[in-house]
């Protein structure tokens, strides 16, 4: 009887700290695929968000930089968009977050799926390439070197927010 009794509590302690630990080490996220679009004072950051834990998590923003060709550092304004269609155009829109479940991946390619991306306002001519860092509601940070497109990007991006 007491040989079952201990048995149970190892099983029962191996439980709780298999599940302290899931939950512990929650979202693992990783950044693939990544490749950068330019309109003329803006560009895309595209790429194929992983989270490969156990729990949920959201971007909720990000840092970027750009590098210039003479190894000059210039600071790019960013926001997290996505994209609906309105009266029969494809138009790009502000979001707060861009959730990725457990296990699972999101597309953020623009225009090739659902429209998500990274948009950068800046002068993003003569850049080389750029320095990410992407936040996230759980306070984890992922970061990254995206190479800047050698040549000008057809898509939409650079129509559609034409700072002045
Ligand atoms: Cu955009």
């Amino acid at each position: 009887m007491k040989t079952i009794y201990l048995i149970a509590i190892v099983v029962a302690t191996i439980v709780v700290v298999g599940i302290g630990v899931v939950f512990g080490v929650g979202s693992v996220l990783s950044a693939e695929e990544i490749t950068v679009r330019h309109g003329t004072k803006s560009g895309a950051i595209l790429l194929n968000l992983r989270n490969s834990g156990f729990l949920a998590d959201c971007l909720i923003g990000a840092d970027v930089y750009g590098v210039t060709k003479d190894g000059k550092r210039r600071d790019m304004e960013t926001e997290l968009h996505d994209m609906v269609m309105e009266g029969g155009v494809m138009k790009m829109r502000r979001v707060d977050k861009i959730c990725v479940e457990p296990l699972s991946t999101v597309r953020m390619r623009g225009t090739a799926t659902d429209g998500e991306h990274v948009m950068i306002f800046g002068d993003v001519h003569g850049i080389d390439h750029y320095v990410v860092l992407l936040k996230f509601q759980s306070g984890k940070t992922l970061s990254f070197r995206a190479e800047a497109p050698t040549t000008m990007g057809e898509e939409l991006y650079e129509h559609e927010h034409e700072h002045e």
